[in-house]
C-alpha cells in the first residue's frame, strides 16, 4: 500500500438511522486493539481522536428524512478530514454508522481528482445504500451514501459534491437486501453488483479479482467501505440491521488478504459497529482482525496467485 502511516479518525456519527449506539464504535475499535494490530504489522499509527460532530440526538423530526441537518454537518466535517488525511497517510475512518461515507468518499474523491487518478469504491455490505432523500422509504440517511457520491439529485442542504464517483467505478459485494428503487438505480447506472448468490456460485475470490484487475488497469485509487452487516450476523452480531446469509469469516479474511496483496487500497471506512449490541466484544475484535488482514497479516508469505 501507498503509505506506511495509518491515520485513525474516529467519527461517532449516529444520526444515519434511528437506533442509537454507533457513537460508541470508535472506542470499541480502540479497545479491540486496532492501533496495536497495525503497529505489530510494521505500520506507524496516528490516532487523531474523534471528530467533533453533532452528538446530541436529533430534535423534532424534520419531515420525512431523519436528522438531515446533523448528517449534512457531519458530511462537511468528514469530507474535509478525508481530503486532509489522504495527503498524510492511509486514513481509517472509525464509525459511526454508514452515513459517515457521504463525507469520507466525497473527500477522498476530491483528493483523487487533485492527483489525477480515478477513484474506485468497493462497498462490502448487505445493502447498496444507493438511495437519495427522495427514494428512501425509511428516511434513514445511512442508506444514501452511494446515491450522494455518485451525484444523484435530492441532497438539498448537503455540501455540493465537487467530484462525483462514476457509477461504473463502484463495486458492491455481499448484497442481499436491496430496495426496488436501489435495484433500478444500480441497473440503469451500470454499477457492479455481486450478490450473495454470485458468491455462492463463484466464491468471493473470482469476482473480487476481476474488480481489482479493473482498478489496476485504470491506475485507480481504491476506497474500501466495510459495513459490519457484510458479515454473517452469526459471527458479527453488533449491528442494528442484521441480515441472514452474510459473508463467512473465511470469505471476509480472504477478501482482505487479496485487497492487501493488490496494493491498491488507499482509504478505509469501518462502519455500523454498534457496541451496545455486541457479544463480549467479538464483533469489534473481528473488525480489527479483518483490518489486520487488509494491512498485511498473513499465515505464510506466498507468491501472488490469480483467481480466474
Ligand atoms: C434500507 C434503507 C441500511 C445499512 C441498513 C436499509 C439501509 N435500504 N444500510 N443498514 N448499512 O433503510 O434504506
Ligand atoms: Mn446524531
Ligand atoms: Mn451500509
Ligand atoms: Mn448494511
Amino acid at each position: 500500500m501507498r503509505a506506511r502511516t495509518c491515520i485513525l479518525i474516529g467519527a461517532g456519527i449516529d444520526c444515519g438511522k434511528r437506533r442509537r449506539g454507533c457513537s460508541m464504535g470508535p472506542d470499541a475499535l480502540r479497545v479491540a486493539g486496532l492501533a496495536e494490530t497495525l503497529t505489530a504489522l510494521g505500520w506507524s499509527v496516528e490516532d487523531r481522536g474523534d471528530l467533533p460532530g453533532p452528538k446530541a440526538p436529533p430534535p423534532a423530526p424534520e419531515g420525512h428524512v431523519h436528522a438531515l441537518t446533523q448528517t449534512a454537518e457531519w458530511t462537511r466535517l468528514l469530507s474535509d478530514a478525508a481530503l486532509n488525511a489522504m495527503a498524510e497517510g492511509f486514513p481509517i475512518f472509525m464509525g459511526g454508522d454508514h452515513a459517515l461515507s457521504l463525507g469520507t468518499v466525497a473527500g477522498v474523491a476530491d483528493y483523487a481528482a487533485a492527483t489525477g487518478r480515478p477513484l474506485f469504491v468497493l462497498w462490502l455490505d448487505a445493502h447498496p445504500d444507493v438511495h437519495n432523500p427522495d427514494t428512501t422509504a425509511s428516511g434513514n440517511l445511512h442508506g444514501t451514501p452511494i446515491g450522494y457520491v455518485t451525484g444523484q439529485p435530492g441532497f438539498d442542504g448537503f455540501p455540493p459534491l465537487m467530484n462525483p464517483v462514476p457509477p461504473g467505478n463502484i463495486c458492491f459485494i455481499g448484497l442481499r437486501s436491496v430496495d426496488g428503487p436501489e435495484r433500478a438505480a444500480i441497473q440503469s447506472a451500470g454499477m457492479r453488483a455481486i450478490d450473495m448468490r454470485q458468491i455462492d456460485e463463484r466464491g468471493i475470490a473470482a469476482p473480487l479479482a476481476e474488480f481489482i484487475a479493473e482498478v489496476r488497469a485504470a491506475n485507480g485509487m481504491l476506497h474500501l467501505s466495510l459495513d459490519v452487516d457484510f458479515l454473517d450476523p452469526a459471527i458479527a452480531p453488533a449491528v442494528g440491521t442484521t441480515v441472514p446469509g452474510g459473508a463467512t469469516f473465511r470469505e471476509a479474511h480472504l477478501a482482505m488478504e487479496m485487497l492487501h496483496d493488490s496494493g491498491l487500497v488507499t482509504s478505509l471506512d469501518l462502519v455500523e459497529l454498534n457496541p451496545f449490541l455486541d457479544d463480549r466484544g467479538r464483533t469489534a475484535s473481528l473488525m480489527a482482525d479483518l483490518t489486520g488482514s487488509l494491512f498485511g497479516r498473513r499465515v505464510f508469505d506466498r507468491p501472488t496467485r490469480s483467481y480466474s
